[in-house]
Parts: structure tokens; sequence; C-alpha cells
């Protein structure tokens, strides 16, 4: 930061702002939640009122407890138009914890009675969970963790079983458990996967969340690239006041919300535009696989073909052109839209929001964590087309890029900072080497990401080692072209 910056007066919590009590204690408090659900919660609490303040847990590290604290928690949320910035102030977050310095008061604070939802934006890796299946993974570290000190919990999972105990203790309602990620049936699969823990820790436990709790489904729309330094510069230039740490994010917002509140208690989102719906299936269908399926296909194709962010690579015509054939070809014939939806029309909405030049949304960033990513992502889509009869060479071509991404060796042969949590595992791959039905087969067979009935398919391994060996021979961009040529 420079020292211009710094010796700016600090941003503070405007003094109209409202003074709710804490009613959601908030588990992963990143740029998404503060730039999406804290939003709409404030907006609720406008029109409607209600004691929903915010407490936010930062699971991990200090840094954002000690970036919002000296600034009253108010940060700025900046709306990134296609003609401009608007700004306004977010006040929701009432205070932070960070959980591995007081485990126990994030507890308290979970177990009081006037907190009657617990939100959660910790991302795919954050639920400990086997991408492919849902299930909660037993030999996670933070999971066998928390199993052995569970006081003191690591994971959101071990957070969430410890506090409703303390609440079933106590003779409270549980409350509802309202899981903001992007993973296929977001509550039901999180509410196996406490089951699955309260289960190892005391049967009657996970009997009394089972009858007692509810975990709604939700799909999350707000495309939120990481806050650089020069946004923090720029908009430090334009209001004279130093904010540590702003968010960044699209017009676009879209949140569906199957309405199952414990006691009905909630802030009035249908007030502020949030869909309340009884299936959030189709809107989840929706979303990850025409969103997100193809974010996942930018990211690596425009990663290895030199495409910094989003708006770079649909700007390149033959990634802007795989991405259409992607919609139109194999994700959208294979999904069933929501009452109402034209999936075209939905599609084409998204090309214009890829295209804000404004949002400076890393292919990198983007590309993170593939391995939690894919199966909700691109693999519905691709056991579907098979099912169907058709093969799916785009979607194929994806997971190539993805193998290829994950060799952490670029096209011009420079290293890829590759960061998931299965990076060393899939490197290997790569560096045991073979050919490439022997590098398509090492993948199909981690069992965490393909499921099996997906993974013994003929048609999968030979699509695969088709599209791998295209990558290999022209590279991604000619790649993508190729393919949209000859479809
Ligand atoms: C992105 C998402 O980083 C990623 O994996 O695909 O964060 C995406 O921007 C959001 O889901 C949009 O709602």
């Amino acid at each position: 930061m420079t020292g211009t910056i710094s010796n700016r007066p600090r941003l503070s919590r405007p003094e109209d702002a409202l003074n709710p009590a804490i009613g959601i204690v908030h588990l992963g408090l990143g740029a998404f939640f503060r730039a999406f659900a804290a939003l709409y919660v404030e907006e609720a609490m406008e029109k409607s009122g209600g004691d929903w303040g915010i407490l936010g847990v930062s699971l991990r590290n200090p840094d954002l407890r000690d970036s919002l604290v000296p600034q009253g928690c108010a940060y700025t949320a900046c709306e990134l138009g296609p003609d401009g910035e608007t700004l306004r102030i977010g006040t929701a977050v009432r205070s932070i914890l960070v959980a591995p310095e007081s485990p126990d008061a994030v507890l308290d604070a979970m177990a009081d009675p006037a907190v009657r939802i617990v939100s959660l934006t910790v991302t795919e890796k954050g639920y400990c969970h086997a991408p492919s299946t849902g299930k909660l993974d037993f030999t996670h570290p933070d999971i066998v963790a928390d199993l052995a000190d569970p006081e003191r919990p690591k994971s959101a999972p071990g957070f969430l079983c410890r506090a409703l105990d303390r609440r079933r203790k106590a003779g409270l309602p549980p409350f509802t458990v309202l899981c903001c990620d992007n993973l296929p049936e977001n509550g039901a699969m999180l509410r196996g996967i406490v089951l699955e823990l309260a289960g190892r820790m005391e049967e009657d436990l996970a009997a009394w969340i089972e009858a007692e709790c509810s975990f709604p489904c939700a799909m999350v729309d707000r495309i939120v690239p990481a806050t650089t330094e020069a946004d923090i510069e720029r908009l430090t230039e334009r209001t004279g006041v130093f904010d540590a740490a702003p968010v960044m994010h699209e017009p676009f917002r879209q949140w569906v919300i199957e309405d199952r509140f414990t006691g009905g208690a909630r802030p009035d989102f249908g007030a502020v535009g949030v869909e309340m719906v009884d299936d959030v299936r189709p809107y989840e269908h929706m979303k990850l696989r025409c969103l997100n399926g193809t974010h996942s296909a930018l990211a690596y194709l425009g990663y290895l073909s030199g495409a910094e962010n989003v708006s770079e690579a649909v700007a390149r015509p033959a990634l802007a052109s795989f991405v259409r054939h992607l919609w139109s070809k194999e994700i959208i014939p294979v999904l069933t839209p929501p009452p109402g939806v034209d999936l075209h029309a939905y599609a084409d909405a998204l090309m214009d929001r890829y295209s804000n030049p404004r949002i400076r949304h890393r292919t990198w960033q983007i590309a993170m964590d593939g391995s939690l990513k894919l199966p909700q992502r691109l693999l519905g889509s691709i056991a579907e087309n098979l099912a169907a009869g058709q093969v799916p060479e785009g979607l194929f071509l994806v997971v190539a890029a993805w193998m290829r991404y994950t060799s952490a060796t670029d096209e011009n042969g420079e290293t890829i900072d590759v960061r998931d949590p299965m990076a060393d595992r899939l490197r290997a791959i790569w560096e045991k080497g073979g050919s490439l039905a022997e590098i398509v087969q090492a993948y199909l067979a981690i069992e965490e990401i393909f499921p099996v009935s997906l993974a013994s398919e003929p048609a999968m391994h030979e699509g695969l080692e088709r599209a791998l060996g295209t990558l290999i021979d022209i590279g991604a961009e000619k790649a993508a072209a190729h393919l949209t040529e000859h479809a």
C-alpha cells in the first residue's frame, strides 16, 4: 500500500447506519458474502426491520478482521457497471471473530438464542467432502482433528455440530443452516455431511439434528472478482477515504432459496428480490452448469491460451464461439429450465456479463480447486449427454484442459501455480507419464472426482484421449476453434 493512501482518513461506520442486534452468524467472511448475501440482508432490514445483524467468522486467518474492525466492520461495495462504478457502504456485518483464535467464542455466538441462522460461504473445499459423492471425508485432517477435540473445531461441519449440540443441551431450537456455496443441492449435501459427523460424535445429536434442523438449498449468483491493490488505490483516490477491504462486484445478482427456515425466522428476503421457492434444483442446475461450467471452460482454455481474465478470454472469437457451442449443443439440451426461464436468453445474458471489461476476473482465480468444482459444473452434463447417446466433444475438451492445467506446466513450458487440494496428486500423474490413454486412465481412477459409473464409460476414455491429444498437438485456442468449425 502506498504512503499517500495509508495517510488518508479511514472509512468509518456511517452515523445513520442501522444498528441491529446479531441474528446471523456467517462462516467464511470472504468477498463474495460481503458483496452478495450481506447486502441483501441489509436491504431486507432497511425495508422490513428485524434484528439480522451479522457476526462474521473468518475460519483461517485474521487479515479481514484486522482490516474491517478499525472501520466499524463497514466496507465499500463497488458495483462495476459497463458505464461506470457505483459505490455503497455495507454495514450489516457488526462484528468479526477469527475461529482459530477463539473457537469457544464462535461456538458461544452460534449457540446464542438470538441467532436464528448460520450461513456459510466456505468455498467448495470447506466442506471436507468427496465431490463425486457429497459424502464427508473422514480422513480429512480437519475432520480427524474435530473428532479428536470437538470443543475446538477447525472445520465448518465441526463448528455446526458442536454449536447445534450446545443448543440441544440448552433446550434451544436449532438455527437454520443456510449454505451459500456453489455445490449441488448444497443444503441437502451439507445436511448429510453434518449428520455423518454428528453420528460419529453422538447418535442422539444426529437424531436431533435430523428431526429439528433445517438446511434449505440455495442458488447464489454474482460475479465477484478478487479485490486488488489497484482497486483500493483507485477507490481511495475517488473518495478521499481509505478502505482496507472493499469488495468489487458486477451489477447482476440472483439468489433463489428454498423457504424452509426453522420457525419461519428469516430476514424479509422476498421484499428485496430474493426468489423464495419450494425446489431450487432447476435454478441450481441452470446456474452451476451454464455459468460455472463455462466459467471453468474459460478458466482452463483461457489460461492455457494466455488470457488473463474472463473478458479477455471471451474477446477471442474462438473461445466465445466455443462457449456458445457448449451452451447450445451440450449444456442446455440436457437441462430442465426453471419455470418461465428461456435458457438461451439466460446464456446470452451470461455472455454480456462475461464481456464486461470492468470486471477483471482472473482465469487463474476461477481455475482454483478444480478437483472440487468439476463434478457439479461439467461431469453431470457429460453423463447426461452420454446417457442420451450424444458425444459432448466440447465438454471433453474442457476436462482435458483442466488435466493439462493441473500438469502445472503451460503451453510455453512455464510453471503454473496450481491451487488445488489435490495439486500434488494430479501433477504426479504427469510426472509418471505414459501414453495418453494411461494419463486419462490415471485421472479417471480418482474416485473422489469421477463417479465410477462415468469413469467406466468407454466413450469417456475415448473422448478425453481425443481431446487431450488435440490440446497437446495444436494448443488450447486452436483446439477450441477446431471444435466449433467441425461441429
Ligand atoms: C467462479 C464463481 O471462481 C469461480 O469458480 O466460477 O465464483 C462465479 O463467479 C460465481 O459462482 C458467480 O455467481
